[in-house]
């Protein structure tokens, strides 16, 4: 029964149903599916059945905005509720997040948002198509420890390079560990523009964010190294 509405969810988003996905949604959380479970095995396999058809001029523009604007209601519903189970958490540090300059890919950059949150970390989401200058302004003001970069386009991914430049230029490089991700990403990627930390999805990201945290605890303002890839199964 579980796996129905796990199925039926996804395609509620790939058909673009957002009322659908948040009631599926709902279902799914009262038939007792984990958040975690719900995102990974029904809303996000419908962004990627969207994302492949648009690869291969299947989809077009607006089936990508409906489909995302479905996998938002469903996130909608999840959210308090991710929220609510990482209360009592111990405050973890603080992170400020955003999608990158000329990206307004959000749902990701949410997800890891949403987690982090769940995790103990304050947050603060700046949201997408984030301006070099804002991300140094907010970690200055903040004195956030991690710094997360989304990026989704291979047009974009340059832009996390630059915002470390910012940080080295603005003297703060040392005060905050940076954190990349998004989909064209890679371990390769992070080390190339110097970055401290990778994850190739929001419950990775968390795990790196606390363990780059830990690196802080030990040697302020040294650069940590990136974890190494996980063992071969
Ligand atoms: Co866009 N889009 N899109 N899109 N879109 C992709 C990314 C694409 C792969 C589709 C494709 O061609 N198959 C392609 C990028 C190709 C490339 O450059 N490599 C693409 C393109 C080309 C474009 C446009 C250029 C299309 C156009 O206009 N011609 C345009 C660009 C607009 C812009 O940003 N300037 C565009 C626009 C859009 C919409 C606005 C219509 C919409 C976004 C709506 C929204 O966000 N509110 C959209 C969507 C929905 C997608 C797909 C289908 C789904 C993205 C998504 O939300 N996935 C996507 C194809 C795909 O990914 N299958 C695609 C679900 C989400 C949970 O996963 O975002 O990957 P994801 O996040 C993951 C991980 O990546 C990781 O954790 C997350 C959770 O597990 N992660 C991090 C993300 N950020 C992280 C940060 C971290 C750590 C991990 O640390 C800080």
């Amino acid at each position: 029964m579980t796996d129905d509405l796990l199925v039926q969810l996804t395609a509620a988003v790939v058909n673009g149903k957002a009322q659908e996905a948040a009631d599926l949604t709902r279902r799914a959380l009262a038939a007792g599916l984990e958040p975690l479970v719900i995102i990974d095995q029904g809303l996000r396999p419908g962004m990627d059945v969207v994302g492949e058809r648009f690869s291969c001029g299947e989809a077009f523009i607006p089936h990508l905005v409906l489909a995302g604007r479905a996998m938002q209601s469903g996130m909608n519903v999840l959210e308090p509720e991710m929220k609510q189970r990482g209360q009592g958490a111990r405050p973890a540090g603080t992170a400020v997040i955003g999608t990158v300059k000329g990206d307004i890919h959000e749902i990701g950059k949410s997800l890891v948002g949403i987690m982090l949150t769940a995790s103990g970390f304050e947050v603060h989401d700046l949201g997408v198509d984030v301006p070099v200058e804002t991300f140094v302004a907010k970690v200055k003001e903040t004195g956030a420890q991690i710094l997360g970069l989304s990026a989704l386009l291979t047009t974009t991914m340059v832009v996390q390079r630059r915002v470390i430049e910012a940080l080295r230029t603005a003297d703060v490089r040392g005060q905050v560990k940076v954190l990349v991700g998004g989909a064209p990403v890679g371990r390769a990627w992070a080390e190339e523009i110097g970055a401290d930390g990778y994850a190739d999805d929001a419950r990775g990201a968390v795990a790196e964010a606390k363990r780059l945290l830990a690196g802080i605890g030990s040697s302020a303002g040294a650069a940590s190294r990136l974890s190494p890839p996980p063992a071969a199964e």
